[in-house]
């Protein structure tokens, strides 16, 4: 088949160009450099896009291109805007939050700025180049144009398969985990964020309708839970009622390092301190799957197992959840919760309103003034909470998500309070160590601003690791190595898999408790401090009361930790029996089916 240079639609190629255009230009402004992948997406993604226009004959040809250009440019154009402010691209869950644009005019439009009419420009030129030489416009017949129609939408495809074929086949990741909402944009630019996007959504996000049959199953699940838990009262109950609440997500703590020197220093004197007057939980599991620490905050805040595949915050941010500030706010507590990363970090923005905080300080809120890592110093950080917390009307709840001590845990040398030896100092574990010692600093000078402030006697202070900082699969042998002596990976998950569980109060007698528990624990333990009844949370907590229950066990899901595992008083089973594949299974129904929406 052959084809002369005037039986090419300019008009298609006219619009290929300025959409590419278009959508470089956004992807240069969200990205310091433009990825081959995102390059190569970006054109196939338009190949396949407007191949479609070539079935049509003109005029319906050039109206289609036209709606195709208008739609394309609107969503980058929107991108663009929402990038002004919250410095991330736009998503469908974002598109549908329309509720939210309500008074948001104004804001929105000191979003746009003039040039911005670039961005729609070429539209009336295109059809009003159309509208003068459009009797000139060569017509294919149908068998060509299908030829070319299949030829375009072939190669389409085959350029954005390329980079998810790459990431799978060579780096041996999973090509859709997305960690944050520039994930996308980086591997497959704007186009690619949007179509992977809108395929997430479709297939992830859907809420489902529960069977007759799983309604009975939560049921009957709810009603065997309520049935062994025990009476609530004891002195502990409501030793916290109308009080403060403070919990601290601690980033990548483990409890291994609780009480424990290196080369003659305590690595967390801060926490070991406070034990003297904490309720301290030894065994705590994290219990966290894809989300990593946002799974941390939906566990603790909602006493629910994450979804297994995925971030719930990203797939079920938008849903409706149970909370511990739902049931302090009945009490008249506000909640606030703050974490200095951007607030679209783990959909967090979306997703806090849902878990019931009034109130969420990102990034935004703070002053830059002291960067490590991620984001601002966990020292910046609390320092800078402390006029938030003072303007809050008490009783409150605050949630506070730590950032310093995340991977590759490299501080500045001015902040290396153990200061090691070089052949520590210089190793993962070592700066492990370094990081963690930092951030338990960081919250010994939070703690006495507290005190400074006269808040340290009307508030409980709770804090928990989120999840594993090291690793068995990643780093066994230099842990062996230090430690000189081997470690199975029953030992590791004995004794080195836990994350601690602080329940502070400085008129609290120390105690520790053993008893085999998870993250999705916290909610009832608290709720017992707080004075808060079973009853108020019984059938949509999933965990246990940890000072009641004695026996005590933790499912740990996949992720970091390798395959499931039950953690029981018998030992350690790799894999899951019915009965807790079961709980897992009814949390993601309640998650998936927005249960508690539906329940109200
Ligand atoms: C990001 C921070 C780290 O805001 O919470 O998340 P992680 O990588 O640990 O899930
Ligand atoms: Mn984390």
């Amino acid at each position: 088949m052959r084809f002369r240079i005037h039986s090419i639609d300019w008009f298609i190629v006219i619009t290929f160009i300025s959409l590419l255009i278009k959508a470089l230009v956004v992807n240069r402004i969200f990205t310091t450099a433009i990825s081959q992948g995102a390059f190569l997406s970006t054109i196939g993604i338009l190949f396949a896009f407007l191949s479609f226009s070539l079935l049509f004959k003109q005029p319906l040809r050039i109206a289609y291109l036209i709606a195709v250009n208008l739609v394309v440019s609107f969503v980058l154009f929107s991108d663009l805007v929402y990038f002004r402010y919250f410095g991330s691209p736009i998503t469908m869950y974002l598109f549908l939050q329309t509720s939210n644009l309500e008074g948001l005019g104004p804001s929105i439009l000191s979003l746009i700025q003039a040039s911005d009419i670039l961005f729609f420009i070429d539209i009336p030129v295109i059809l009003g180049a159309y509208l003068f030489l459009k009797s000139e416009h060569p017509l294919l017949g149908i068998k060509k144009r299908v030829y070319l129609f299949s030829s375009l939408l072939i190669v389409g495809i085959l350029l954005v398969s390329l980079k998810p074929v790459k990431i799978h086949m060579l780096d041996q990741r999973d090509p859709f985990k997305k960690f944050t909402p520039l994930s996308y944009m980086i591997d497959w630019g704007p186009m690619g964020h949007h179509v992977f996007d809108a395929a997430d959504f479709v297939r992830d996000s859907r809420t489902i309708n529960l069977t007759a049959e799983e309604e009975k199953m939560i049921n009957d699940w709810f009603d065997t839970r309520l049935g062994a838990s025990t009476l609530s009262q004891d002195e502990l109950f409501g030793a916290g009622k109308g009080k403060n609440l403070i919990v601290i997500q601690v980033e990548s703590l483990q409890n291994f390092v609780i009480n424990q020197q290196v080369e003659g220093k305590e690595i967390t004197p801060v926490l070991n301190s406070l034990l003297d007057n904490s309720l301290y939980f030894s065994n705590f599991y994290p219990q966290t799957a894809e989300g990593n620490s946002s799974d941390a905050e939906l566990l603790v805040n909602t006493s629910l197992y994450p979804v297994r595949e995925g971030s719930t915050f990203f797939r079920y941010g938008h849903h409706s959840y149970p909370s511990l500030a739902k049931l302090l706010a009945e009490d008249g507590y506000q909640s606030i919760a703050l974490h200095a990363d951007d607030g679209s970090f783990w959909n967090r923005e979306l997703t806090y309103p849902n878990l019931g905080f009034d109130t969420f300080y990102d990034i935004a809120s703070f002053k830059r003034d002291d960067m490590i890592g991620m984001g601002l110093s966990d020292k910046s950080f609390f320092t800078q909470s402390i006029p938030f917390l003072k303007e809050l009307p008490e009783p409150f709840y605050s949630f506070y998500v730590t950032l310093t001590s995340h991977t590759p845990y490299e501080i500045p040398d001015a902040e290396n309070g153990l200061q090691l030896s070089e052949e520590l100092a210089t190793s993962h574990l070592g700066n492990y160590f370094e990081s963690i010692h930092y951030t338990d600093s960081a919250i010994g000078e939070f703690i006495d601003q507290l005190k400074k402030e006269q808040l340290l006697d009307d508030t409980i202070i709770v804090l928990y690791g989120d999840h594993d900082g090291l690793f068995y699969h990643r780093d066994l042998a230099e842990i062996e190595d230090y430690y000189d002596k081997k470690i199975t990976q029953e030992e590791w998950m004995k004794s080195y898999t836990q994350v601690p569980f602080i329940i502070y109060h400085p008129e609290f007698e120390g105690k520790t408790v053993t008893t085999i528990g998870g993250q999705i624990d916290a909610l009832p333990t608290i709720a017992h401090i707080m004075g808060i009844e079973t009853a108020a949370y019984g059938r949509q907590a999933m965990g246990r009361n940890l000072l009641k229950d004695s026996q005590g066990s933790a499912i740990l899901m996949k992720g970091d930790y390798g395959e499931k595992t039950y953690v029981h008083p018998n030992g350690i089973t790799f894999g899951l029996v019915e009965e807790q594949e079961k709980a897992l299974e009814v949390s993601e129904l309640l998650i998936r089916s927005n249960y508690f929406v539906r329940k109200k």
